[in-house]
């Protein structure tokens, strides 16, 4: 069976955890707690980069969130998480690098702040700015779909739909983003997104680990 290798307060395993489950991939999970068993042997002889997360098919090894979708996708083509039109399949990248290379690292100084570490004023300002342009850069995008590419999931709402609904916990609101609330209510709804949002006191008990890996960070 699909070995997975993850932790419920990553979001780089959030997103590959929904594509098992909206795909309907059985598979073995095996939890990396974060609190140091990332650096130990046995974890490195699977991830020599010591990051989850994860996944071993059939003995197949593949490291970095993105990759393992392209990889899902390939591999389990039923239900499809990827569109065929051209503009859509450059629609799904494109919300997924803004996910991926925009918001997430903006969402890194908030959750320094977060977890009482220091932090600069004006990058704290700057994060805040990007994610307001993210949020707007979404909702015009979404338009009056369902989802970012009409009205079926794809890996687009995958990525950053696993990102997006925790922004009110950096004290964002959805109030002047109608579009994003609603699909972001309609992603929490899902089954899928049932089973790996983590229950706030999941959140609090992993902060002082967060704050271990931000401090470690480079
Ligand atoms: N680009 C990688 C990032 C993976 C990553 O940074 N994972 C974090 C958890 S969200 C991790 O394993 N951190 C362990 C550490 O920093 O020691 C991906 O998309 O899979």
């Amino acid at each position: 069976m699909l070995k997975f290798y993850y932790n419920p307060i990553s979001v780089n395993t959030l997103r590959v955890w929904v594509a098992l489950l909206e795909k309907q991939v059985p598979f073995e999970p095996i939890l990396v707690t974060l609190d140091g068993d990332q650096f130990e042997t046995d974890f490195t002889a699977v991830n020599p980069l010591q990051r989850i997360p994860v996944i071993v098919d059939n003995g197949f090894r593949i490291i970095e969130s993105l990759a393992i979708l392209d990889y899902l996708e390939a591999k389990y083509p039923t239900r499809s998480l990827m569109p065929s039109q051209p503009e859509d399949v450059a629609k799904v990248r494109i919300v997924e690098m803004v996910a991926v290379n925009e918001l997430q690292p903006a969402t890194v100084p908030l959750t320094r702040s977060l977890v009482g570490l220091d932090i600069d004023d004006q990058k704290l300002d700057a994060a805040k700015k990007r994610i307001i342009s993210v949020m707007l850069f979404y909702e015009d995008l979404l338009g009056t779909h369902s989802y970012f590419i009409g009205e079926e999931i794809t890996l687009a709402d995958i990525v950053a739909g696993t990102i997006v609904p925790s922004l009110p916990m950096f004290g964002f609101s959805f109030d002047l983003y109608p579009r994003l609330k609603a699909w972001s209510e309609r992603l929490l709804m899902r089954e899928s997104w049932q089973q790996i949002t983590p229950q706030p006191e999941v959140m609090e008990a992993a902060l002082p680990i967060v704050r271990k890996i931000l401090e470690q960070r480079l």
